[in-house]
């Protein structure tokens, strides 16, 4: 029998929580998803170890603005920021991953605590103690949980006002509808009186946008194809990743990136179940990625009960960090 390993564990200033996320049933879902009439994965999917390498360089290609730019808003705007978030809050990250962002804000913010909030055990609480070597002073509550799955706040958090950081214009994968009842969760997790950072890609030129998606170094193509890899070990299955065409362009009307993997000719892949047939040109569509405008975003915002109060953005208007409180409440400090 192997010793049962205590759940917390502190290190300084670093608490680790491990909630034992249950990893949901991931080979029903991607079956589901490819016996629908538009084949269909959740672009979740995309972030196995080579996915997630892949994404870190998309992050560093000429091509992709959306990184660069709002690391540029959150480093010249933290001062500002801080005066939004208040004195002493709890900041809360959801899918923290290397916690890059926030390094950016600490200092500025002053947090009562930082709370990085992620799936992964092993890469959270590795993230989390190279952080608390960096900002000593910060008390930081790792807590590794689904955060898809928590209608609540997970428990145990250090008092204090809530205010929850979430980047990256990650809130863009959702339909529009589950990115507003993803708000009013987040308006229930901050309460009455917290406030809500969030990153938030623009809308703007169709070329613009289709470019930041189909890179001239190929890296965007490789990442949506490496989810076939990944794919055949959760499915035991033989996709041919060469046999399908990397598609993606923006659809003004929606207001998104579609990416989908083109299957390039007639073929049927088998897996350890049975099989799926493609027909020529047929697709896997593998994700969404929608664009706001300051007006779309505000509106959607208003339906989960939170107000804009503040919007920071670049001079080419590429990208957008918006902060939120719920509507009606005060300012922080006064
Ligand atoms: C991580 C969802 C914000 O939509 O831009 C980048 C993912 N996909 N290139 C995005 C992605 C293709 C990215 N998000």
């Amino acid at each position: 029998m192997r010793p049962m390993k205590p759940a917390r564990r502190h290190t300084a200033n670093v608490t680790f929580d491990n909630q034992h996320p249950a990893h949901g049933d991931a080979r029903q879902e991607l079956l589901e998803g490819l016996a629908s009439a538009q084949k269909t994965i959740n672009p979740k999917y995309f972030y196995d170890r080579k996915g997630s390498e892949l994404f870190d360089q998309i992050t560093r290609l000429p091509e992709y603005y959306p990184t660069r730019t709002e690391m540029a808003i959150l480093d010249g705007c933290r001062q500002e920021i801080a005066g939004y978030c208040g004195s002493g809050c709890v900041l809360i990250e959801p899918g923290s991953g290397s916690s890059e962002k926030v390094r950016l804000l600490l200092d500025a913010v002053l947090p009562a605590a930082y709370v990085p909030l992620d799936i992964s055990a092993s890469f959270l609480q590795q993230a989390a103690l190279r952080l608390g070597e960096e900002f000593p002073w910060l008390p930081i509550h790792a807590v590794c949980a689904d955060f898809a799955h928590h209608r609540d706040l997970p428990g145990g958090l250090p008092p204090g006002r809530r205010v929850v950081f979430y980047p990256g214009s990650t809130i863009g994968n959702l339909e529009p509808e589950a990115a507003q009842a993803f708000l009013r969760r987040l308006r229930h997790w901050i309460g009455d009186d917290g406030g809500l950072l969030v990153g938030v890609d623009l809308h703007k030129s169709t070329e613009r946008l289709a470019a930041a998606y189909n890179d001239a170094a190929g890296v965007t193509a490789e990442f949506n194809r490496n989810l076939l890899h990944h794919l055949n070990r959760v499915l035991g299955a033989d996709f041919d990743p060469q046999q399908f065409r990397h598609h993606a362009f923006y659809d003004p009307s929606r207001r998104r990136i579609e990416m989908h993997l083109v299957s390039a000719r007639a073929q049927t892949v088998r897996h350890d179940r049975g099989a799926i047939r493609f027909a020529s040109g047929e697709s896997i569509h593998t994700e969404n990625s929608y664009k706001y405008t300051h007006e779309s975003f505000a509106a959607l915002a208003a339906g989960a009960g939170l107000a804009l109060r503040a919007t920071w953005s670049d001079d080419a208007a590429l990208f957008a960090v918006h902060y939120l409180a719920p509507e009606g409440s005060a300012p922080p400090d006064g």
